[in-house]
């Protein structure tokens, strides 16, 4: 019984990262790409993010923001996101980043994006990311 008991409370642990507090920012001038947001919070074993899909956008990137040497900020196309297990990992503003290219026009602020993360192993976190305006403060 003890043993049944115990293997349950194993199995209940979430396998696939849980992704929470996600936001998009829509850029200031239309037609520039909006920025996904939002926490990762790995599973019970190590994954890799090898993608975000976002229905509506032409394509959706991992960006990764760095200095350069000149004290520039650039951003880096990132193919791989490791989520180690139990781990947060977050894409915040001033470094990792979702690039959202070509949205439609119907996706305004105070509206709320479906966005799916794609694992190496074939698992998907599907999440709701609410749409906020250029110059909105960031949702708590
Ligand atoms: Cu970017």
């Amino acid at each position: 019984m003890a043993v049944s008991i115990l293997a349950a409370g194993c199995s209940a642990q979430t396998a696939v990262p849980v992704a929470n507090d996600a936001y998009v920012r829509l850029a200031a001038v239309p037609g520039r790409p909006a920025a996904g947001y939002f926490g990762l919070r790995g599973g019970a074993k190590d994954t890799t993010l090898v993608g975000v899909e976002a229905p509506g956008a032409s394509r959706a990137e991992m960006h990764g923001s760095r200095m350069t040497a000149n004290g520039m900020v650039t951003m880096e196309s990132l193919a791989k996101v490791p989520v180690p297990a139990k781990t947060e990992v977050a894409f915040a503003p001033g470094g990792r980043h979702v690039m959202l290219f070509d949205l439609p026009q119907s996706v305004r602020a105070g509206s709320l994006m479906p966005l799916t993360l794609r694992f190496a192993d074939g698992a998907a976190a599907k999440l709701e990311a609410k749409v906020i305006a250029a110059g909105d403060v960031a949702p708590e």
